[in-house]
This record gives structure tokens, sequence and C-alpha cells, in this order.
């Protein structure tokens, strides 16, 4: 039975405070990968991503280039939004903060927090990153090369006095602990020990709260005060699925998939800001690790700033997407260079895959007339090839995405691959074809359904050229899941008069451009 159980994602929502960079292109095709594969499991998948358009960075920001932050928001909203079209990703709601609905959902889960007697009015006076948007205590301070005051993120901090809403996150100490301690909660595992830590050190209330500016949610019945900008930024998960009202089943999160720079937010806070709004805490919060451009950093100083639609319009969507899976150990840095997409992408898709389906399905079109052959008997070779597909598609595949292991996922992958690649080089079809045109047939109606199964398989990583090969090789649209593909749905095929066409190259070779080459 294919399971209907719901699946919520999300992603971070991204500051616009300029346009998307590589490390914004990950995540949303990260969490896209993640997305489709539950999908193909038959879960019912909701995906939510968007844009944190409040707090001090943007109203900042707007001031120097002299101009509202409503607009600079509307303005690089668009990027983002921009950016998920331009690279397959397919989100169900692309949010913005600004958005009516959200400031009654944040509003809502004030009101909730407040009724909890978890709110309190004080003067908050301390350190307060504005690029983190984070406030620090003096302990977690780091000194710069000129004496200044760093945060533990290395950005600059500055003193803040003033009137603030505290919310009481000491009263959730025990509780927090407690599902910091839950396994599955905090993945990786790696990540734990640092929030265990800084919850055991003892936790103080939390500025929630701002007066010294004005664009954001409004604190309900408290003139001169807007939330502090995580409070409503993460409200925006309970946003997209109609909070205070009815949400349906998809709360709690399935998984939240965040950057390790804000993990503090997403496993402390708003868990500790749900127990007190009564709300159920998110089953799961993965923090990936950050890309870095050739091991460094990305920063308009350097001037390696990278634009992932452009990189994604030269390399092509899905060798870019295919790249950034297939490169990373998810959850740890990784690293990209033109060269390392352009050998991946020609290598393994180029050479590996679209070259199999090229000689298999060229070789259908070209000696029988594009008619599927006929399985005219099983031999050991034939056998041990299925075996080796259906455990990488049955297990091996689906277990690795399901546990959030998406480079191990891709690589199950190409092992299958390279398996059917051995076996058209043993059995070389194009030698059959005159010595036994009938084993020559069961040979290439052997890769033709290896093929599909894998273009399933591989379908969350490279959507279009999935679909692509899928469309040529007649696989019926509702077959195209894990449990369909194993279906016998190639005998009724074969049985049709169905024809291939002579197939286009699914993956262009490319070439290093000349700046890079
Ligand atoms: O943090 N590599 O927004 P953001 C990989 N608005 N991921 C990276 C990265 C890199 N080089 N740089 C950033 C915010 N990220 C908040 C989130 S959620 C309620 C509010 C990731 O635009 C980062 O870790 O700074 C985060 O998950 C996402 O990109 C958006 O970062």
């Amino acid at each position: 039975m294919a399971e209907t159980t719901p699946f919520y994602i999300t992603t971070a929502i991204s500051y616009p405070n300029g346009k998307p960079h590589i490390g914004h292109a990950y995540e949303a095709i990260a969490a896209d990968v993640i997305a489709r594969f539950q999908r193909l499991q038959g879960r019912r998948v909701r995906f939510q991503t968007g844009t944190d358009e409040h707090g001090l960075k943007m109203a900042r920001k707007a001031e120097e280039q002299g101009r509202t932050p409503s607009d600079l928001a509307d303005e690089m909203s668009g990027y983002f939004r921009a950016m998920c079209d331009a690279l397959d990703v397919s989100y169900d709601r692309f949010i913005r903060t600004s958005e009516p609905d959200h400031h009654r959902a944040s509003q809502a889960i004030w009101q909730a927090m407040e009724a909890s007697g978890d709110l309190y009015l004080d003067r908050y006076e301390g350190w307060y990153s504005v690029r983190d948007e984070a406030y620090y205590d003096e302990s977690e301070l780091t000194e710069g090369e000129g004496g200044e005051k760093l945060s533990p993120q290395g950005t600059p901090v500055e003193w803040t006095v003033e009137e603030s809403w505290f919310f009481r996150l000491s009263n959730y100490q025990d509780q927090l602990l407690e599902l910091l301690k839950t396994p599955g909660f905090l993945e990786p595992a790696s990540r734990r020990n640092e929030m265990i830590a800084f919850v055991e050190q003892g936790l103080r209330d939390l500025s929630v709260s701002r007066t010294s500016f004005d664009w954001g949610v409004k604190v309900p019945g408290s003139e001169g005060h807007v939330m502090y900008v995580w409070v409503d930024a993460l409200t925006n998960y309970l946003t997209g699925l109609g909070y205070p009202e009815d949400m349906g089943d998809f709360w709690p999160a399935s998984l939240h998939l965040i950057g390790k720079d804000i993990v503090r937010f997403h496993t402390i806070y708003w868990p500790a800001f749900l127990m007190s709004a009564k709300l159920p805490v998110p089953q799961k919060v993965f923090g990936h690790g950050f890309l870095l451009n050739r091991g460094q950093k990305e920063s308009k100083s350097l001037g390696n700033v990278t634009d992932p639609v452009a990189l994604a319009e030269t390399f092509g969507v899905d060798a870019l997407r295919y790249f950034l899976i297939r490169e990373v150990a998810f959850g740890q840095d990784g690293s990209y260079s033109p060269e390392a997409i352009v050998q991946r992408a020609n290598g393994e898709l180029g050479n590996a895959f679209g070259n199999l389906a090229q000689r298999t399905l060229g070789f259908i079109a070209k000696n029988l007339e594009g008619y599927l052959p006929a399985i005219r008997g099983h031999d050991a070779a034939d056998t041990a090839l299925f075996d080796t597909v259906d455990r990488a598609i049955t297990t091996d595949i689906p277990h690795a995405f399901e546990s959030l292991a998406l480079q191990q996922a891709v690589e199950a992958w190409l092992q299958a691959v390279f398996a059917c690649n051995a076996y058209i080089d043993a059995q070389a079809p194009w030698t059959l074809r005159k010595t036994d045109p009938e084993r020559m047939e069961t040979v290439l109606a052997t890769l033709y359904i290896c093929i599909a199964q894998l273009a399933v398989a591989i379908s969350p990583v490279i959507p279009a050229s999935s679909t692509k090969l899928l469309d040529l090789l007649g696989v019926p649209e509702d077959l195209r899941n894990f449990e369909g593909i194993r279906s016998h749905w190639y005998s009724p095929l074969a049985e049709s008069d169905y024809q291939l066409a002579a197939p286009t190259p699914l993956f262009p070779r490319l070439e290093l451009p000349a700046e890079d080459a």
C-alpha cells in the first residue's frame, strides 16, 4: 500500500536584502529533491519556501538605497521566486512575510504566548547583530582584528538599549533539553551537542519586540512595538497552513530544512514559542552545511559572488541540481567550481547515464524500427542485472533519500547505472544483431526496463531530464513512482504498437566557459 501520510517540508525563508546566492539555491534544490522523493513515495506533500522581509537588516539596507523596505522587498523577493521557478523548485506556496495573512498569524501566536503568561515588558540592554538579526550574550562574543566585538558568526554587534517585550524562554529549559535529546529531532547529530550545551548553560529570557524602528509586525495592543523579526519569521511555517484557523493535518512539520547558522532559532526559540502557544513542535530540523566557491565563502569584497540562475543557464538546471546533490555530503560543507560541475555532468550524467540510454534507445530505433523488443527468456546475466537495479530502486535509493543521505542516494543510483553499462558491454547487442537476434531482443528489453526504473529513481534530482526520458520511453505517468515502476508495465507496452522515436541527447556535452577554462 502506498503511504498517504502527509509530509510538510519547509526551507528557511531568505532575507531579500539582495539577490539570491548559491547557498539559497542549494537549500531550495535540496528541499525540492526531498519533496519530490516523498511524492514518489506516494505521500501527500506540502512544500513551502519564501522571503523574510521584516527587521532592521532590511530597514537599513533600504535606507542605504534611499527607498522603502517594502519597495526593496518587493523587488528582491521577485528574484527569489524567479530563482525557484528557474531551478524547477516545486513549492506549493512561496510566502512573503509582508502578506496580510502572515501578519494575522504572527499576532495570533503572540496572543497565544501572552495568554500562557510568557510575555512581559522590560528593558533590553545588550548586544545585537543586525546581520544575524540576533541578540548575543557578552560571553559569546569574540574580538576582531581591530579589537572590535564580533558575534560567533563573525558579524559586527552593536550595543542596544530599549524598552522591549520579553519571552520567558527560561521556563522551557527542561522541555527543550528533552526535545534536543530526542533522537532524530535535530540532524545531523553533530549539531546536537552545541545546542544542548547552550541550553545547559542556562537560558535567559529573549527580547521579542523592538521600539527603535517600525518595519515589522505590530505587537497587538502595544503601541510603538514591532515584533522581533525572528518571532514573525518562524511563524511563517504556520501561516502557510492557515493558522490561526484549522491547519489540517500538515502540522507538525515533518522537516524544517535550514542552514547550520540558524539552528539555534529553529531548535530552541521556535519549539519554545510553539510550546508556549500550545502547538506541537516540528518532527525534525536538519541543518545543512555551507556551500563554498572553490573552498571560499562568497562575498562582495572577494568579487566571487555567483548568480545561481546564471549558473543554471550556463550548465543546465539538471546539471547544477545533480552536481549539488552528488558532490556534497548532505549536512557537511561543500565546494563548487565550474570545472567540478562540468566534470560531474559530462562524466556521470552524459557518459554513464546519457550514453546508456542513447545507445540502447538508438539501437532499438535503428534496428527494430523503434518497436519495443520482446523478452524471450532470461539468462543469469539478465537476472543479476535486474536484481542489482531492483535492490537500488526498492532499497538503497529510497532508504538513503528517506534518511536524508542525499549523496548516498545518488551514489547508489550511479552504481546501478554502472552495472547497466557493464552489462551492455558484456552482452554486446551490436554483435548479437548478427549472431543471435532473439537474444539481442532480450538484452535490449532488459536494458529498457532498467533505464526506465533508473530514470524514475533519479527524477527527484533531475526532474526535467527524467521526464524527457520517461516520455520517450513511453512510461505511463501514473507508473512514474517507486511502486509503479516495479509493476508489469513493460509487457503491455511492448505488446502495444508503441514506437520509439530516435532519441535526442539528454545531456549535451558541456564545455567550460572561456573565462573559467
Ligand atoms: O537566515 N551555503 O535568511 P538568509 C548554504 N531569514 N546555505 C546558506 C549559505 C551558504 N553559503 N548562506 C546562507 C535567514 N545559507 C533567515 C531565515 S527562517 C524562519 C529565517 C542558508 O537569507 C541559511 O543557512 O540569511 C538559511 O538556511 C538560508 O540560506 C537563508 O539565509
